[in-house]
């Protein structure tokens, strides 16, 4: 039986005859990457996928053999490995001539932090496999702890005065690797998210996609507000909507206002940001460093905002 896979966006005659991820999963409510797997089903389509999910809440997601919440094959992986059990699968698959895209579904920890090893080697390989990383900027599945994700001034449940270090530019080490295809999405962008995935899922070689995934959970944020969220993070400048080619070509797909307006309130609707204090004055020169430093990449030198 059809379902609406998204509300409100129209579904197709090659659409999945089901969603990708089930009902009676056990993602909190409002958690971000359970729309990405909505749109992610949507994308898709008729292609077949496989799933390869290291350690995290999309794990937990995934459930029990033989049962699982994923409507395609899912493979379990150790935390650091999901790029490496990837890498294999795709050979696999290659080697039997099956028409099926590897999907590599990780969280930040996975990615950022416990997995950049054999996502780095993957990467290097250029192995046909599309990486992507649902980043609710912390390690979700064990209380919430700070990883290299983490933004600044965030209080995580092991810092509870807040992180004093940026955000790890992951696209940045994507792009150093020269892979044909590294982007960010934004889920309250959902015609450039669905534009991308079906770019990245007909790409061969190793795409790259990050995803910035409200977990109303650790961000101590109201679930119907996820949407939200990802949009004042995305105008006030604090969330790069953006995609590389092949390493070189830098491409800013939604232009930020960068306003303090936007970044306070996107501060004061989650209480990880209340308990630290932190501002919009103090997080902006922070914000200035990455897009002049995004700004001079993508071959557009302007400020990124008067003044600076
Ligand atoms: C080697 C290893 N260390 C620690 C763990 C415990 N562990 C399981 S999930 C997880 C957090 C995963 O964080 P992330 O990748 O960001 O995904 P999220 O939980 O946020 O969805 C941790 C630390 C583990 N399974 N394996
Ligand atoms: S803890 Fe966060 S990432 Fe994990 S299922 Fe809940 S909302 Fe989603
Ligand atoms: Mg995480």
């Amino acid at each position: 039986m059809n379902e609406p896979l998204l509300g409100g966006m129209a579904q197709t005659a090659l659409d999945r005859p089901g969603p990708l991820l089930r009902r009676g999963n056990t993602n909190c409510g409002g958690c971000g990457m359970s729309n990405l797997l909505q749109m992610l089903g949507h994308a898709a389509a008729d292609r077949s996928l496989q799933l390869m999910v290291p350690a995290s809440c999309a794990a937990v997601c995934g459930g029990i053999f033989p049962f699982s919440t994923f409507d395609a094959p899912t493979l379990m992986t150790t935390f650091a490995a999901g790029s490496s059990f990837a890498s294999g699968a795709a050979t696999v698959a290659r080697l039997n001539g099956e028409d099926t895209r590897v999907v590599c579904l990780a969280g930040d920890g996975g990615t950022y932090d416990i997995g950049i090893g054999s996502l780095s080697a993957a990467a290097e390989r250029n192995e046909d496999v599309l990486y992507l990383c649902y980043d609710n900027e912390i390690y979700g599945n064990t209380g919430g702890q700070r990883s290299s994700a983490t933004p600044s001034g965030a209080v995580a449940s092991n810092l509870p005065r807040g992180k004093a270090e940026p955000k790890k530019d992951v696209l940045a080490i994507m792009a150093a690797h020269h892979v044909p295809y590294a982007a960010s999405l934004s889920l309250a962008h959902a015609d450039d998210t669905i534009r991308k995935l079906r770019y990245a899922l007909d790409l061969s070689g190793f795409r790259f996609l990050v995803v910035l995934s409200p977990c109303p959970t650790g961000w101590k944020s109201e679930p119907a507000l996820g949407m939200e969220l990802v949009r004042l993070a995305v105008r006030s400048g604090l969330y790069p909507v953006l995609e590389i080619f092949d390493g070189k070509r830098t491409v800013i797909n939604i232009e930020p206002d960068f306003s303090d307006e936007a970044l306070d309130m996107y501060l004061s609707l989650q209480r990880r940001f209340q308990r630290s204090g932190v501002n919009a004055a103090a997080l902006r020169p922070e914000l200035d460093r990455l897009w002049q430093d995004l700004r001079a990449r993508s071959g557009r030198i302007v400020p990124a905002r008067r003044g600076v």
